[in-house]
């Protein structure tokens, strides 16, 4: 196990790294000419920023932390005892259409489970950062779930993914109205867990996703009273799995909701 005053330190970069990251994507967004929107499969895109933004990450933990592993949406990597986990631009088709739900996620785990969550808000100017076990923080002010308790006054953020079917997403949508909640798709699963873990929103649920979308917010999510679904069981890092965070109150009646099982 890493000494704290070594993760302590790798949390301070990751911010840093984070804030220079929304303003490169700022930049880049500005700047419409510049992205190379490319499709890598239906509804799923890259653009120049998310590259460039995972190479200055990749080459600013290397620089800091050589021994230390990378895990990019983008670039792609394994599994390691220290491992950076990250999504240098979460919500691309948000990005690419000048939207502002786009986030950069960057998570550090240590022997599999996240010690670290930075997460970069550009377009609102917020950082949310979470070391585990010492609270979960949007621009240094700490942040708490929602109290909601009841399923008629929850608002529940979903992702839809083409690695599972339209009647899959749909039933998931239909079973959430059936319960009363109200829903949103933001189209960052990043940005819906961070606002979770500030109480904007009550839950955040998808059918499949992947590790370097979800893994920062969780342990915000975590780290601010919430509930979340054991992500990583089964192989979740390399493979993805469902994703399932709430507020406490909700949580135990919107996991039987979403048919996704609580930690
Ligand atoms: C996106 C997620 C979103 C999910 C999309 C996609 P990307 O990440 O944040 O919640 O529904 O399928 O995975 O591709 O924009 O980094």
């Amino acid at each position: 196990m890493l000494p704290d005053r070594d993760i302590l330190r790798r949390a301070q970069i990751a911010e840093t790294v984070a804030r220079e990251c929304s303003v490169l994507a700022l930049e880049f967004q500005r700047d419409p000419a510049r992205l190379r929107v490319q499709a890598k499969g239906r509804r799923d895109y890259v653009t120049a920023a998310d590259m460039e933004v995972e190479r200055l990450i990749r080459e600013r933990l290397a620089g800091e932390f050589p021994g230390d592993g990378f895990l990019g949406e983008e670039g792609g990597g394994a599994a390691a005892p220290r491992l950076w986990v990250v999504d240098p631009i979460d919500g691309t088709t948000n990005f690419s259409r000048g939207l502002a739900g786009f986030a950069v996620s960057i998570a550090f785990c240590q022997d599999g489970r996240p010690e670290i969550g930075v997460i970069a808000e550009p377009a609102a100017g917020a950082m949310f950062t979470a070391s585990r076990g010492e609270g979960a923080f949007r621009n240094g002010v700490r942040i708490r779930t929602s109290g909601t308790r009841d399923l008629d006054r929850c608002l529940v953020d979903f992702g839809y993914t083409e690695r599972r079917g339209a009647a899959d997403n749909l039933a998931l949508v239909r079973r959430l109205l059936d319960a009363g909640c109200d829903i949103r798709q933001g189209g960052s699963a990043a940005l819906g867990l961070a606002h979770v873990a500030a109480g904007e929103l009550d839950g955040y649920c998808e059918l499949h996703i992947n590790s370097w979308d979800v893994l920062a917010g969780l342990l915000l999510v975590e780290e601010s009273g919430g509930r979340i679904s054991d992500f990583l069981e089964g192989g979740g890092m390399l493979g993805g799995n469902t994703v399932l965070a709430a507020a406490p109150g909700i949580a135990e009646r919107l996991a039987s909701v979403c048919g996704i099982a609580l930690r």
